[in-house]
């Protein structure tokens, strides 16, 4: 957890799991008790997550769309998504497909167009209240999605498609309304793309997103939601094996992960 500036464990013998299926005022109580601060560098750091599941929000932001039509053979739908009532929203990753801090994420070896998406990832209780903020990577092949929407899972869901971390910074510590959220590429030494988004650039409210995500289910231990890119690298780019990818959001850290390319 991230709180006032300094890295903190939940307290001992609490896990995740636990923590996300109290109310929050039970939390806020539980964590003014937690451990002293850990430095950023310790090998504990981890992806944090235990058994949530991981939904996406798509096209919130107008570079998002803009991307998809570039990709896409149809760009109609994500068009009239940006404006519609009901978000976009699907479902990310299972806890093993994610990765942490430092580990590798992945793209397809079925794929020869693939970027790393810079997300605003929102972390809730069983209650679908927002408990914190981390950094999310929405690993994607734009060659699979853009060929048919009806590709969308393939194109997001597959092993080391999702990276998380590197804290949760609590929702009452931190501001999700403004934030700006940084992109790095590194290849062989060379920062090969950058850029930066800001949240208040996004079409829609994060109650929004997680109106729609929490109807008609119920997440026993809380889930986490990331909520659109606002960077989309040019449409020449792609990423290649031996890439970093860094992220940064004031206020929660810095998430860094190199690119591999399973064979299957
Ligand atoms: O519909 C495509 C998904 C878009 C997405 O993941 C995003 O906008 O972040
Ligand atoms: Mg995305």
């Amino acid at each position: 957890m991230r709180r006032d500036g300094a890295y903190q464990q939940i307290g001992d013998g609490v896990s995740l799991d636990a923590l996300l299926a109290l109310p929050l005022s039970e939390i806020r109580e539980l964590l003014s008790r937690t451990g002293p601060a850990i430095d950023l560098h310790d090998p504990v750091f981890q992806a944090p997550i235990q058994s949530q599941e991981v939904w996406a929000a798509g096209v919130t932001y107008k570079r998002s769309r803009e991307a998809r039509s570039e990709e896409a053979v149809d760009a109609d739908p994500y068009d009239r998504v940006y404006d519609a009532e009901r978000p976009e929203i699907f479902f990310k990753a299972t806890p093993s497909r994610v990765r942490g801090p430092g580990e590798k994420v992945a793209i397809r070896s079925d794929s020869d167009w693939n970027v790393p998406e810079p997300e605003l990832a929102v972390v809730c209780n069983s209650s679908m209240e927002v408990v914190g903020y981390t950094i999310g990577n929405d690993m994607s092949s734009r060659s699979i999605e853009g060929e048919n929407p009806l590709y969308l899972p393939q194109a997001k869901l597959y092993d080391g498609a999702c990276a998380l971390g590197p804290a949760i910074a609590l929702a009452w510590d931190f501001d999700p309304t403004q934030c700006n959220i940084e992109l790095e590429i590194v290849r062989e030494e060379k920062v090969v793309f950058s850029a930066a988004s800001s949240t208040s650039a996004m079409r829609r409210t994060i109650s929004e997103l997680l109106g729609y995500l929490g109807r008609h289910q119920h997440f026993d231990f809380g889930c986490i939601l990331l909520t659109g890119t606002g960077v989309v690298p040019p449409s020449e780019f792609t990423l290649k094996p031996g890439d970093r990818v860094n992220i940064n959001i004031a206020g929660i850290g810095a998430l860094s992960n190199e690119v591999e390319q399973p064979l299957s």
